[in-house]
């Protein structure tokens, strides 16, 4: 009888449930699909809506309260309340002239762009970098490291960390600095975590020069590089954009100069210096420069690539 059979499996279904356990013909959720899920959202936040509340946050609160006084950005999927792709967490943080902010080390990778401000330098395992506007400093994982300004002028910059991925596997380790900051600190102005605008925009004249013509070019920011983060500058001329496409891999760009528009899975989000883009996973996009722009896209393509899930498409 069909109606013994129903009331049989409901039962079977309450004992699978009793023990931890659901039929894998029987589930609440789908466990595979067909291709990348749209989970994360299209996104823009605009520095110039994020820096007058850094502002106000610097009259506020001081880097004692706030180990690093930085705001971080989280993907308005519901539900979400702190990365900003899966894997990526991006933030935009203020050091005043005269502050320092504490040593510590964790984990999760990290690298920095700057955006404004001179006379700030960031001391990583011990070797001190000034950090000047367009530059990008790396923290690998479990590298200590601190901040500090010395010069007279208010520095604003953008942290990216893969500390949504460190969440998903659960290899958390933060540990403060014992003594505050590091003792013995050594000065130097080239350093391999330390890519120099200068000697970006130079690679990046090299590549356009290469091509031969006004297409958008994109440089690796290497050797030196972090296990789960990739990063790279791309330039569009005025006028120009990059050709849609879709990939595996999880990606935030950041404008470095310039503006435009990204066209992300039909939307048309504007975008000028210092804003931040997320671009999730799988989502068809490109991106429109309307002045000559640099951006810098940090993304999770390592991590997909170690594992052979890498696959990007026209779209
Ligand atoms: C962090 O340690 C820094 O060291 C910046 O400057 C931003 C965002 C989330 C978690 C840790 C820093 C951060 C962060």
């Amino acid at each position: 009888m069909a109606a013994d059979r129903d009331t049989a499996l409901e039962a079977l279904y309450r004992d699978f449930a009793g023990l931890n356990m659901e039929g894998g013909w029987h589930r609440r959720f789908p466990a595979l699909w067909p291709e990348p899920r749209r989970n994360f959202l299209p996104h823009v936040w605009h520095y110039a809506d994020v820096k007058p509340i850094l502002d106000r946050a610097g009259e506020l609160v001081d880097t004692q309260q706030a180990e690093r006084r930085n705001l971080t950005m989280f993907n308005p999927v519901e539900g979400n309340i702190y990365s900003t792709v899966r894997t990526i967490v991006a933030a935009y943080q203020m050091i005043k002239p005269g502050e320092t902010a504490r040593a510590h080390r964790h984990t999760p990778n990290a690298l920095r762009l700057i955006l404004e401000g001179r006379g700030t330098s960031t001391v990583v395992n011990g070797k001190q970098v000034e950090m000047r506007p367009g530059d990008v400093l790396l923290t690998p994982s479990w590298a200590w490291h601190s901040h500090a300004n010395d010069g007279a002028e208010q520095c604003y910059w953008m942290d990216f960390l893969d500390v949504p991925l460190v969440h998903l596997l659960e290899p958390m380790f933060y540990e403060p600095h014992p003594d505050g900051l590091e003792a013995q600190v050594e000065k130097l102005d080239e350093a391999p975590i330390a890519f120099r605008w200068e000697e970006t925009q130079a690679r990046l004249d090299a590549e356009q020069t290469r091509i031969g013509s006004d297409a958008p070019v994109t440089v690796e920011l290497g050797p030196a590089r972090l296990d789960t983060i990739a990063l790279h500058m791309l330039r569009i001329a005025a006028g120009k954009a990059t050709e849609p496409s879709r990939t595996t891999a999880n990606a935030i760009y950041a404008v470095v100069r310039g503006s435009g528009t990204a066209r992300i899975d039909g939307e048309t989000l504007p975008w000028s210096f210092g804003d931040t883009i997320a671009v999730p996973a799988w989502r068809a996009h490109s991106l429109h420069a309307d002045t000559a722009s640099v951006l810098l896209r940090v993304s999770d393509e390592p991590v997909m690539r170690a594992f052979g899930w890498l696959r990007s498409e026209p779209a």
